[in-house]
């Protein structure tokens, strides 16, 4: 099976681990520990359901060490996909990606790369201070995908590795999608944008959570209906 080698970078304690371990274990921890290890975790994922087409992704956590260029330059080696994460909290790590991907672009060359800017923390909306259009502009202007996490509640975590897997997939042309069988269409000439709101359909639809592509599809996040349903929910309940 194809081994796809996938990073994540960023500020410390922005949440990479947790979104690792809440894509490979299902869990969550609430006390911040500092990753010393550089860990590496395998996971196979489903690319094309109809023709049962797996990658394994050989996901890459960083050895707590997020600023020290010598690191960065062994850990990105060889990267396919690159994931770009800022808490959407602390505006800091939202204007430090850019480093990040300076950085990225020096090791592999930004071409080489499937990208996504991964905005977390989406419980937090209250003590929100990026707001999901600037994460949106910036990852349209990087030629990123832009997804709103929450590791601590799992939402879109499923959906963010499943979707820049298939992006990846494509790509490289190892699959080649064509959902709607009615229509006839050729798969050389679908648009990019077309192709890609139509996968994102399908994994909205196996997904738990609502999830709504927002500008030209390329984007994931909860909609905020869905947030202030919840926070009623919690308000009915505790009151
Ligand atoms: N509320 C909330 N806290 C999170 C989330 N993701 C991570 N955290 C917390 O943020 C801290 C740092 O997380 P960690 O995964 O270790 O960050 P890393 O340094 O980027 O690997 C920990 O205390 C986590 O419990 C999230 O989605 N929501
Ligand atoms: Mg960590």
């Amino acid at each position: 099976m194809k081994k796809v080698k996938l990073i994540l970078i960023g500020e410390g304690k922005v949440g990479k681990t947790s979104i690792i371990k809440q894509f490979v274990d299902e869990t969550f921890l609430e006390e911040y520990i500092q990753t010393f290890s550089n860990d590496k975790f395998l996971k196979n994922i489903e690319i094309d359901d109809k023709n049962n087409t797996e990658l394994t992704l050989e996901i890459w956590d960083t050895l707590g060490q997020e600023n020290s260029r010598v690191v960065n330059k062994i850990f990105m080696k060889n990267t396919n996909i690159g994931l770009l994460v800022y808490d959407i909290t602390n505006q800091k790590s939202f204007d430090e990606l850019d480093e990040f991907l300076s950085q990225v672009d020096e090791i592999i060359g930004k071409e080489n790369i499937v990208l996504g800017v991964v905005a977390n923390k989406s419980d937090l909306y209250e003590e929100k201070v990026v707001s999901t259009e600037e994460g949106e502009e910036y990852a349209k202007k990087i030629n990123a995908l832009f997804f709103e996490t929450s590791a601590k509640d799992n939402e879109v975590i499923q959906n963010l590795f499943k979707t820049i897997s298939i992006e990846y997939a494509k790509k490289n042309n190892l699959i080649n999608i064509n959902l709607n069988d009615n229509e006839n269409l050729d798969s050389n000439n679908i648009s990019n944008k077309k192709d890609i709101s139509n996968i994102n359909e399908e994994t909205n639809i196996e997904s738990n959570n609502i999830l709504k592509p927002l500008n030209n599809s390329q984007s994931f996040s909860i909609e905020k209906s869905e947030i202030n349903n919840k926070k009623n929910e919690e308000e009915e309940r505790c009151c």
